[in-house]
């Protein structure tokens, strides 16, 4: 597990240069329905995110409009555990719904209201230091 670590490391600090990297729905492995934005019959925003036995959130970038989000996380790997919550005291407003732990195969769902338009980033605690974050942006 160091090892896998320290092999994925400058992968992602590769990541950060913001030039002409590939989209986040580039992942081979993304199961269908990951990654898009859609309004359930009770006019609540969803969006799934996958994870994997790596340190990326699937997609790692998505846009809401202001109101109700419902946000799964589906943790596909077979070896990692992952979290996700917003990143503290970053966004323009706090976000408390969190997911505090996802065994490989688990999912869980949270529901969450933003007002505020800006990004709110967010992470997986356990692999923050591996760069395993992502950004949800709230339209104005
Ligand atoms: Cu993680």
């Amino acid at each position: 597990m160091v090892a896998a670590a320290m092999v994925l490391l400058p992968i992602a600090l590769a990541g950060c240069g913001g030039d002409d990297s590939p989209g986040p729905g580039a992942a081979p492995t993304t199961a269908e329905g990951v990654g898009t934005v859609t309004v359930a019959p009770d006019g609540v925003q969803e969006i799934t995110l996958q994870t994997q036995d790596d340190y990326v959130f699937t997609p790692d970038h998505f846009t809401v409009d202001p109101g109700t989000v419902r946000l799964t996380v589906v943790n596909a790997a077979t070896q990692l555990t992952h979290n996700f919550t917003f990143t503290p005291d970053s966004g323009p407003q706090p976000i408390e719904s969190s997911i505090s732990l996802l065994a490989p195969g688990q999912e869980a769902t949270i529901e969450f209201d933003v007002a505020a338009p800006g990004d709110y980033p967010f992470e997986c605690s356990f692999h923050v230091q591996l760069g395993q974050v992502g950004t949800m942006t709230v339209r104005g």
